[in-house]
C-alpha cells in the first residue's frame, strides 16, 4: 500500500485529491514541518529535498508534487487525458508550469508578505507581481475551457486546485474578484466529496499550527544563517 508522507499545506494537499478522487488505499503518515520532521535523516531517504509531499510505493519513493501526480496517473490511469501527443504536451506543459511558477512564486510571496523581516518592498513587489501574473495566466486560460485540459477534469486541475485555495493569502482578500475563472474551478473541485476528505485529513493528527520562534528555525534556516553573520 502507498505511503503517503503529508503535511496539511497546499502541494500535499493535490496528492491527498487525487488519492481521494481515485481511491487508492494508502496510508497517512504525518510530517509536522513546523516541527522540523522534514529535516529527518530517515525522511530525507524518500526526499532528500527534505519536503512535503513524498510518497513510497512499495520500495518506489516519488517526491515532488506533480512528479508524484504523474507517476499515479499513469500507474493508476485516471485524470489523466488521452495520450495524444498533443494532450501530453499541454499536460506537462501545465503541470511544470504550476511546479516552477504558481507553486514557488505563491510560496514566496507568502513569506515576504507574512513571515519575512523588513526592509522588503522589492521582494513583495516582485513576487506579489510575478504571483499575480501567473494566476493571470491561468484565469485567462479557464475563460474559454471549464478546466485546465479543455472539457475534462485532470491532474492538471488538482494541482491548480492545491494552491488555488489559498489564493487570498497569497495575493490578499479581494484577489476573487479578479479571477474569476480561477474561483469559479476552486468552487467546483471544493463541492467534491473527495476535495472534502482531502482537507478533512488535517483533522486526523495535531499538527503544530502556531508560527513561533523555533517553527520559524525548522521552516526557514536561512534565518539563521543571516544571524550567524551578524547582518
Ligand atoms: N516542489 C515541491 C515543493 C514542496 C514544498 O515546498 N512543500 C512545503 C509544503 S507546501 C513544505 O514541505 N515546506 C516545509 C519546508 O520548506 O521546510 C513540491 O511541489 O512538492
Amino acid at each position: 500500500m502507498i505511503k503517503f508522507y503529508f503535511h496539511p499545506s497546499p502541494n500535499p494537499l493535490k496528492i491527498a485529491l487525487y488519492l481521494e478522487e481515485t481511491g487508492e488505499p494508502y496510508e497517512l503518515i504525518p510530517v509536522d514541518t513546523r516541527k522540523g520532521e522534514q529535516h529527518s535523516d530517515s525522511f530525507k531517504v524518500i526526499n532528500p529535498n527534505a519536503k512535503t509531499p513524498a510518497m513510497l510505493d512499495d520500495d518506489i519513493r516519488v517526491f515532488d508534487s506533480n512528479a508524484m501526480l504523474l507517476y499515479l496517473g499513469e500507474k493508476i490511469g485516471k485524470f489523466v487525458p488521452v495520450g495524444t501527443p498533443k494532450n501530453k504536451a499541454e499536460m506537462y506543459s501545465w503541470l511544470m508550469f504550476v511546479a516552477t511558477g504558481i507553486g514557488p512564486y505563491c510560496g514566496q510571496a507568502v513569506h515576504f508578505k507574512h513571515f519575512a523581516p523588513e526592509p522588503k518592498e522589492y521582494a513583495v513587489n516582485r513576487y506579489d507581481f510575478e504571483a499575480w501574473r501567473h494566476w493571470n495566466l491561468i484565469n485567462d486560460h479557464l475563460a474559454h475551457q471549464p478546466y485546465m485540459m479543455g472539457n475534462d477534469y485532470s491532474i492538471v486541475d488538482m494541482s491548480v486546485w492545491g494552491w488555488a485555495r489559498v489564493v487570498p493569502f497569497v495575493l490578499g482578500a479581494d484577489a476573487w474578484e479578479k479571477l474569476p475563472h480561477v474561483k469559479r474551478l476552486l468552487d467546483e473541485i471544493n463541492a467534491r466529496p473527495a476535495a472534502q476528505r482531502a482537507e478533512a485529513l488535517k483533522t486526523k493528527f495535531a499538527f503544530k499550527t502556531e508560527m513561533d520562534e523555533d517553527a520559524r528555525k525548522k521552516l526557514f534556516p536561512s534565518n539563521e544563517r543571516l544571524k550567524a553573520s551578524g547582518v
